[in-house]
């Protein structure tokens, strides 16, 4: 099984800051990966979060479930 956490909400709401957290005391035995659905800014996240010891893959663009569907599960399947 892999474990699944969506990180959600409002815009600026701290949800990078959170998910830098996490990854800060992840522990070491344990692989992370973050798809990241950005919405804008397209690859900031990313990068901040890959300089951050994951494994980032990005959907941008939209909504994953109705205009990214596509990108959404070729981002999974990378990962
Ligand atoms: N006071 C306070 N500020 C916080 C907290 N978490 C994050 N921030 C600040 O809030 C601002 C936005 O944080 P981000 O983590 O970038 O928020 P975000 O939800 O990823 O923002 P978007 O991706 O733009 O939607 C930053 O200046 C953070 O330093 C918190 O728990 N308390
Ligand atoms: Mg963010």
């Amino acid at each position: 099984m892999t474990r699944v956490h969506l990180i959600t909400g409002f815009l600026g709401v701290g949800k990078t800051t959170a998910i830098l957290n996490l990854l800060e005391q992840s522990p070491a035995n344990e692989k992370w990966a973050v798809l990241v659905n950005e919405f804008g800014e397209v690859g900031v996240d990313g990068a901040i979060l890959e300089a951050n010891g994951a494994v980032v893959r990005e959907v941008p663009g939209g909504c994953l479930c109705c205009v990214s569907g596509l990108p959404f599960q070729m981002g999974l399947n990378m990962l």
